[in-house]
């Protein structure tokens, strides 16, 4: 497994120790082969070396642009000797192989710190070396490659001890190759950021790029904002950080950039809780209020007066209400504030506060009011934290406006104007609703919600056993729509909203049993859209 050294191809913009490496190199009788001004400092130490041109038989081209891809160069670095074709081939081709190619990087990193902008950094993107890289490191089998100072010392000792180990060459080549990723992350998060692109056009409308695109532009990090008093339990700690992501989308100003103007110090679980609050009112374009408790919905309304969706998305259930999280999506009136006076709230969010609803809320105590930023926008990328990692994604949203004019109609008679506006109201506000949701509205306002079970009838059980229960002596669900986050596996979910007197469903559709669930409400006379598109909430 040892390779002994007889020839090196040397090409680097970074020259430290280059004087120690090369002389080491004529010393141990290696062969050393290089690009134009490296090769030049090698020649001034008065160490004789072989241009690349030489071997090529082409001169370097194009200011440089061409200096190494060549054949000459590449068949050289991948012929895997081990295969007695592949020497055969190079002797027919008049090629001599490499055992060690040494080369690092133009400074691309370095130029972008460096303020440099445009095609001053477009140029330093190298393309030559980092595809001498990649074939050796591919050939580990037969060629060292050397893409640090710092490893010199090392592969010097090997080359005078008699050639490299294969243990050697397979530790080089998996530095080799995190070098070159990591260039390229450094190229793509400078091109995602700095170059017109279709994506980026895109980024605002509905269609989602694809996995390949979406992480290349996108750089995660995170700045600490301050710590939490614990986490989701007293005894964990936690902190809360902003900024977590750059990209073409641009991360919207959310909860964390939210001002609070009165109340104790945010927890943790307040955080999430407003979040999801957050998610729940800002998906209407119409005046709406979510109440959230453990970051599901227990009501969620719209009406023209904001003090009315509150009243409404409370009367939902007023028991879960108890100690909630509220988010209204429009200055918060006197009138609202004075509701809510009479309620234990956690923490409410709104755009903004009349001067008399902000002094009356403030003069309760324990309760959180925040602010949005004037400039807030939705955040665009969404997280999920993972043991040991995070998962990132575009977040999920409804355009503004109708939504319902794709949806396909397969069952019943097409909705009136006022249930379709039903629908297209639990259609977004089961958005908010933990997987599996359903939810029954009526009036603009939620009326049950079955949310976060394992299995979608369960959910449909609960949305209609909390319907019906939590008004006193009403039967909510009758008369009601509901909607699905995604469609129904089997017919038995539309077939108990169906008999508590549900009047029209929509979901996504797309179920291998969608003819029996379709069937299902043409028999009862129920009408049922399909949307194409499921919002899942996890
Ligand atoms: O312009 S390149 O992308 N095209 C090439 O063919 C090429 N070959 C080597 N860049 C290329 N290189 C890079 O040139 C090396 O990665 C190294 O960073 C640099 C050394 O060039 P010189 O020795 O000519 O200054």
């Amino acid at each position: 497994d040892i390779v002994p050294v007889r020839r090196a191809l040397i090409s680097l913009s970074d020259k430290t120790d280059l004087d120690l490496l090369a002389r080491a190199l004529a010393d141990a009788g290696v062969e050393i082969v290089s690009t134009g001004s490296t090769a030049a400092s090698i020649r001034s130490l008065g160490i004789e070396v072989t241009d690349v041109a030489a071997i090529t038989g082409f001169p370097e081209s194009l200011g440089g642009r061409v200096k190494t891809l060549h054949p000459a160069v590449h068949a050289g670095l991948l012929a895997d000797l081990r295969l007695e074709d592949h020497e055969q081939q190079l002797a027919e081709l008049g090629i001599t192989p490499f055992e060690l190619v040494v080369v690092n990087l133009y400074p691309f990193k370095e130029t972008v710190a460096s303020g440099a902008q445009g095609n001053d950094v477009v140029e330093q993107i190298d393309i030559g070396g980092p595809a001498m890289v990649r074939a050796s490191a591919k050939n580990y089998a037969n060629v060292a490659i050397v893409v640090s100072p710092a490893s010199y010392p090392e592969v010097i000792a090997a080359v005078q001890a008699g050639g490299t180990s294969l243990a050697l060459r397979g530790d080089l080549a998996t530095k080799a190759f995190q070098h070159t990723a990591d260039y390229d992350r450094a190229v793509s998060a400078w091109f995602a950021q700095n170059v017109e692109t279709g994506a980026r056009a895109d980024a605002s409308t509905h269609a989602s790029a694809s996995g390949t695109d979406f992480a290349a532009s996108v750089t995660v990090t995170g700045e600490l904002q301050h710590t939490l008093r614990y986490g989701e339990n007293a005894h964990q700690a936690a902190a809360i950080y902003t900024d977590s992501a750059r990209g073409p989308l641009q991360s919207g100003s959310g909860i964390a950039q939210a001002e609070q103007l009165g109340g104790k110090e945010m927890s943790y679980n307040n955080y999430t809780d407003a979040d999801a609050a957050l998610r729940a009112a800002y998906d209407f374009d119409e005046p709406a209020v979510a109440i959230i408790k453990h970051a599901n919905p227990c009501g969620i309304a719209s009406d023209a007066d904001i003090a009315e969706a509150h009243r409404k998305a409370h009367a939902c259930d007023p028991v879960s209400a108890y100690g909630g999280v509220i988010a209204a999506n429009r200055t918060v009136t006197l009138a609202l504030a004075e509701t809510v006076k009479g309620i234990f709230t956690e923490v409410i969010i709104a755009p903004d506060y009349e001067p008399a609803a902000l002094e009356l809320l403030q003069s309760k105590k324990n309760l959180r009011i925040l602010r949005l930023p004037a400039d807030y926008r939705r955040a665009e990328y969404e997280f999920k934290q993972i043991s040991g990692g995070v998962l990132v994604q575009q977040a999920d949203a409804f355009p503004a406006g109708s939504i319902s004019s794709t949806w396909q109609l397969v069952a019943g008679d097409a909705a009136d104007a006022a249930t379709l506006a039903d629908l297209e109201f639990a259609w977004r506000a089961c958005r908010a609703v933990k997987s599996n949701a359903i939810l029954l509205a009526s009036g603009g306002a939620s009326v049950g919600v079955g949310m976060g079970q394992v299995n979608r009838v369960d959910s449909c059980h609960l949305a209609v056993e909390r319907a019906n229960s939590l008004a006193e002596g009403e039967e909510r669900a009758r008369g009601s729509v509901a909607a699905s986050d995604a469609f129904f596996p089997f017919a038995d979910g539309p077939e108990i909203l169906i008999s508590a007197g549900v009047t029209a469903i929509v979901q996504p559709g797309g179920s291998i049993r969608d003819e029996e669930v379709i069937a299902v409400a043409k028999a009862a006379g129920v009408t049922m859209y399909f949307t194409g598109e499921r919002h899942f909430f996890h």
